[in-house]
C-alpha cells in the first residue's frame, strides 16, 4: 500500500517507532534470572542479617546492591516440599510431598506446567545445577542409563545434579540425567532397604569415617563419609565432597557463558550448607564456628563466583539474582561436626524461634535477597512473601499468562519482589509437621491431636511447635513465639482457622 497522505504517513512512522521502541524496551526489560538456592541456610546465617563468627562479604554485597527481605518464606521447613512448591506454584501438602530418598521416583507430574516451563514459553533457556531432591525416574531407575523422567521432563533444558542430598546415595553427579564419568563395566546399584556388597558400611567400619554420624547415616561409605542408603559400583563416578562447591559453580558458570546471548533462567541449587559439612581445605577454619561456619563461607564464595561471572560477561546489570534458602537452619542433623558446641553467640535463625523441621518462624523465614541493578533500588522490605509466589510473579515479569490449572497457590506479588510496593500476601502458609499460618504479624499454629514429639525430631534438638491447643502469637511484640494469645483474641483465631481450613480444603 502506498501512503499518499503525509499526515497518515507521519502517523504510521510514529507507530512504527513506538512499537519498535517498546519492543526494544521489553527485550531489555527481560532479565536473566539466577535463583541461588542455598540448602538449610537460616535467616541469621548471613552477615547482613547479623551472623556472628562467619563473614559473608559476597552475599552482603548482593544485599547492599539489592533488596533484603525480612519476612520472606520458603513454603516448608524441609527441602523436598519447599522445592516442589517453588517449581510448581502449588503447596506441597496437595501432593503429599515429603523428604524423598535417592531412589524415589520424580514427584512432579510431568503434565503440570512448571516454573521453568513457563519461562521457556517466554523464550528463556533453562538450567538447573546442584541439588535436585525431587525424585528421578519412574521408581525403577537404572542408574547406568538415562534416568527419566527428570528435570528435562519438567522444563529444564540443561541439568547437572546431585540427585538427592549429599547425605544420600548415590553419591555421583548426573549431567542431563546420566551419571557423569560412569564405567559401564562397574554398574551402579542402589538400595534403601538392604545392604549391598561393595562399599564398606558405616556400622561395620567406623574406623574409615571422616566424621561420625547417627545410625540413619551409617550406610555405604564413599569418600570416607557414610550416608543414608546402600550403593554398589560406579567407583569412577563418585564425587569428592570437598570439590562439590567448585564443580557446581563451574557448571553454573559454564551455563551462564553458553547462554550469555539469550535470556536464561539458572536454578543454582547449592549443596552447602547441608550436611555432611566437609569444607574444602580452602575454607577450613574460615569461620569461628567449625565446619558449619566454614561451609557458610564456602557458600559465600560460590555466590561471589557467580556475581563475578555475570560481571565478566557484562550481564550483571540486567540479571535478576534471587538469593534464598529452602528451609531453616539445623545444627545437629545427624553428623557429628560440633555445630551445636561451636555456635557461640551466633543465632542461625536470627531473632526467631525454630529450625529446620519446625513450624516456628525460623523453619521457613528465609534469608532472601533480590538484586537486579538496572531495575531494583537497594533497600530492605518487610513484605510478607512466599517462594510459592515466584512462579506467578515471574510470569507477570516476563508477560506469561497463567492458565486455570497452573500454579494454583501462586500469587502475583511482582511489585513487592521488585520493591515497588511493601505489601505482599494477606495470608501465608508455613508447612512443617503441622501447619502455620501468617496474617500480618499474627501467627497461628494448628493443634495436633497427639503432640508428642517423634524421637527422630527430638534427637535433633528441634522443637517442632506441636501442641494439642491452638497457638496464636503476635510477632510484632513477640517475635520468639513465647506468649500464646489464642484465648485473648478469639476473633483473630477464628479468622485464621477459617482461612487455613479454606486453604487445606481447596
Ligand atoms: C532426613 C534426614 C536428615 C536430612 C534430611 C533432608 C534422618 C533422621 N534425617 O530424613 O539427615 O538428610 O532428611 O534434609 O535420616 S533436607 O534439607 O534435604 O530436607
Ligand atoms: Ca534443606
Amino acid at each position: 500500500m502506498i501512503v499518499k497522505n503525509t499526515f497518515f504517513k507521519n502517523l504510521l512512522c510514529f507507530f512504527v517507532f513506538l512499537i519498535s521502541t517498546l519492543g526494544v524496551y521489553s527485550q531489555k526489560a527481560k532479565p536473566n534470572i539466577v535463583l541461588i538456592y542455598v540448602d538449610d541456610l537460616g535467616y541469621g546465617d548471613i552477615g547482613v542479617n547479623g551472623a556472628i563468627g562467619v563473614e559473608t562479604p559476597n552475599v552482603d554485597r548482593l544485599a547492599a546492591n539489592g533488596l533484603n527481605f525480612t519476612d520472606a518464606h520458603s513454603t516448608a521447613a524441609t527441602c523436598t516440599p519447599s522445592r516442589y512448591s517453588l517449581l510448581t506454584g502449588e503447596y506441597a501438602f496437595r501432593n503429599n510431598a515429603a523428604i524423598v530418598n535417592g531412589d524415589a521416583p520424580l514427584i512432579i507430574d510431568v503434565d503440570k506446567r512448571t516454573l521453568p516451563d513457563m519461562l521457556k514459553d517466554a523464550g528463556y533457556t533453562t538450567g538447573v545445577v546442584g541439588k535436585w531432591h525431587l525424585g528421578l525416574g519412574d521408581g525403577k531407575a537404572n542408574w547406568n542409563d538415562e534416568v527419566k523422567p527428570g528435570p528435562k521432563e519438567v522444563g529444564f533444558d540443561y541439568s547437572f545434579l546431585i540427585p538427592a542430598t549429599g547425605d544420600r546415595i548415590p553419591t555421583v553427579y548426573m549431567e542431563n540425567q546420566k551419571v557423569v564419568g560412569l564405567d559401564l563395566q562397574d554398574p551402579i546399584t542402589v538400595s534403601y532397604t538392604s545392604k549391598l556388597d561393595g562399599y564398606p558400611i558405616g556400622t561395620e567400619h567406623p574406623e574409615l569415617l571422616k566424621q561420625h554420624t547417627d545410625l540413619q547415616h551409617l550406610g555405604s561409605i564413599t569418600n570416607g563419609i557414610s550416608r543414608i542408603g546402600y550403593m554398589n559400583g560406579g567407583e569412577s563416578a563418585l564425587w569428592i565432597d570437598e570439590e562439590i562447591p567448585f564443580n557446581l559453580t563451574k557448571k553454573a558458570n559454564e551455563f551462564i557463558d553458553k547462554n550469555s546471548k539469550n535470556p536464561f533462567f539458572l536454578f543454582f541449587s547449592l549443596h552447602d550448607i547441608h550436611q555432611p559439612r566437609i569444607a574444602n581445605i580452602k575454607f577450613v577454619e574460615a569461620s569461628k564456628m567449625g565446619p558449619r561456619g566454614d561451609v557458610i563461607a564456602q557458600m559465600d564464595w560460590c555466590v561471589g563466583a557467580i556475581m563475578q561471572k555475570l560481571k565478566e560477561v557484562n550481564l550483571d546489570n540486567n540479571t535478576m539474582i534471587i538469593f534464598t534458602s529452602d528451609n531453616g537452619p539445623i545444627l545437629d542433623d545427624g553428623y557429628l561436626d560440633y555445630a551445636r558446641e561451636l555456635v557461640g553467640e551466633h543465632k542461625p535463625g536470627g531473632k526467631y524461634k525454630g529450625a529446620k523441621y519446625s513450624v516456628y518462624e525460623a523453619g521457613t523465614r528465609m534469608p532472601t535477597i533480590v538484586s537486579w541493578p538496572s531495575e531494583i533500588r537497594p533497600g530492605t522490605s518487610n513484605a510478607l512473601l512466599s517462594q510459592v509466589d515466584l512462579y506467578a510473579s515471574l510470569a507477570s515479569l516476563v508477560g506469561q499468562n497463567l492458565k486455570k490449572d497452573d500454579a494454583m497457590d501462586s500469587e502475583n506479588h511482582l511489585e513487592a519482589w521488585l520493591g515497588i510496593k511493601n505489601k505482599g500476601r494477606d495470608y501465608l502458609l508455613e508447612e512443617a509437621y503441622t501447619f502455620g499460618l501468617r496474617m500480618g504479624s499474627y501467627k497461628y499454629i494448628k493443634p495436633k491431636e497427639n503432640a508428642q514429639i517423634p524421637q527422630w525430631i527430638a534427637k535433633k534438638f528441634v522443637d517442632p511447635g506441636f501442641s494439642t491447643e491452638p497457638q496464636l502469637y503476635n510477632l510484632d511484640v513477640d517475635p520468639f513465639e513465647e506468649e500464646n494469645i489464642a484465648d485473648e483474641y478469639p476473633d483473630v483465631l477464628q479468622r485464621m482457622q477459617n482461612e487455613l481450613s479454606n486453604i487445606l480444603s481447596k
